[in-house]
């Protein structure tokens, strides 16, 4: 007998949680301002989620799914693409999506039912799609992104970003034996965050890490803190340049935790332990970060307050442009699906229009 193949799955860490450096760290974190930006990408982000769990309490907003305790990947992402690579999100990765140009008006609209919530207006973000709550269907269409940038040949990259629960749908694996037989410049991002909905993690998969689903299909994955916003950003630049110099696609798997219930339909308290939850709030990505750039007096509680006060401020006018927006007629839902309607439906189309507008909705 002999061995033919072995692999091995590496994590990345810099920071411990009190943002003490474990090792020395990359020279994407030289920079004292990129650090700065990423920590005020991650406050302005969790802002914003406080802002929409707020509307949605009050009646404001349909569901809302929340990133709360996810923003350091997010970060990462909007940090580590090229503005020409192609971002093809799930639907928590609103850091990643600001970044890119998304705006928080155009992210409340979509939780709001609005179609408009998903026309970008700012040219930077029109190229990448828009956020997918189908579980996992978005992954292989990275395939046919790619495909077009090698038949193109372009030297741009897609990223694509699924959940835990996402890593266990055939769509997942699909994408990831696809990708590495065409050798496309794919990067796919797992976002660990520990549940799917109430399915923990230990449930989801005997795997050992979610990184190694990759191995299957050709792909050595790896796995990097998700909480730690500078090994994130390495890791993913690492992936990025290496699929965009021809070495084909990269798994990355990011471990944190959702700090917040799956979305505003659910009550995690039903299926997780406070200490759990308790547990995991000493490993919040913001903490961490904020105590790295203060121990190196790159940040200050001056710069706190004005960044705090900034990024309320910024929610705050976000959700009051998107409350003093009329809302579109219903029968818009069926203008966004074809070029052209077909037939059979437009006398949907126009029995929707006949009951008009919906009393009280956005
Ligand atoms: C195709 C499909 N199946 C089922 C669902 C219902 N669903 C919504 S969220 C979710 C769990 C997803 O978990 P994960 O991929 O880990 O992402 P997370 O919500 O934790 O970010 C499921 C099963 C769905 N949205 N789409």
């Amino acid at each position: 007998m002999k061995r033919v193949a072995s692999f091995e799955i590496i994590l990345t860490r810099y920071l411990d949680t009190e943002g003490r450096p474990l090792a020395a760290l990359p020279d994407g974190a030289a920079d004292p301002d990129r650090v700065r930006s990423m920590y005020r990408s991650m406050v302005r982000t969790r802002a914003f989620d406080k802002k929409a769990v707020a509307l949605q309490r009050t009646g404001q907003l349909g569901t809302y799914a929340a990133c709360l305790g996810q923003e350091a990947v997010g970060t990462a992402v909007g940090m580590a693409l090229r503005a020409d690579d192609v971002y093809i999100p799930a639907y928590r990765e609103y850091a990643a999506q600001f970044l890119r140009g998304v705006s928080m008006t155009e992210i409340l609209l979509y939780w709001g039912g609005d179609e408009r919530g998903m026309d970008y207006a700012a040219d930077s973000a029109r190229q990448d799609y828009p956020l997918s709550v189908p579980i996992a269907t978005h992954v292989p269409h990275a395939i046919g992104v790619a495909y077009a940038f090698r038949l193109r040949k372009q030297d741009r990259v897609v990223l694509a970003s699924c959940g835990d629960g996402a890593t266990s749908k055939g769509d997942f694996y699909e994408a990831v034996s696809s990708a590495k037989v065409w050798n496309l410049p794919i990067v796919f991002l797992v976002t660990n965050n520990q549940w799917a909905i109430s399915l923990p993690r230990d449930k989801q998969t005997g795997a050992q890490t979610l990184a190694q689903k990759g191995i299957a299909g050709g792909i050595i994955g790896q796995q990097v803190d998700g909480n730690d916003a500078i090994a994130t950003y390495e890791i993913l630049n690492q992936a990025i340049a290496a699929a965009r110099a021809g070495e084909g696609p990269q798994l990355v798997e990011a471990i944190t935790y959702r700090l917040h219930d799956h979305t505003t339909a659910d009550d995690a308290r039903r299926y997780r332990s406070e200490d759990e939850v308790k547990a995991a709030w000493a490993r919040c990505p913001i903490k961490r970060l904020r105590a790295y750039l203060e121990s190196q007096n790159a940040w200050s509680s001056a710069d706190e307050e004005s960044l705090q006060s900034e990024a309320v401020a910024a929610a705050e006018s976000a959700a009051q442009a998107f409350t003093a927006m009329e809302a579109e007629p219903p029968e818009t839902i069926f203008d966004h699906l074809y070029a052209e309607l077909p037939t059979s439906m437009h006398w949907q189309r126009e029995e929707v229009a006949a009951r008009g507008p919906v009393e009280g909705a956005h």
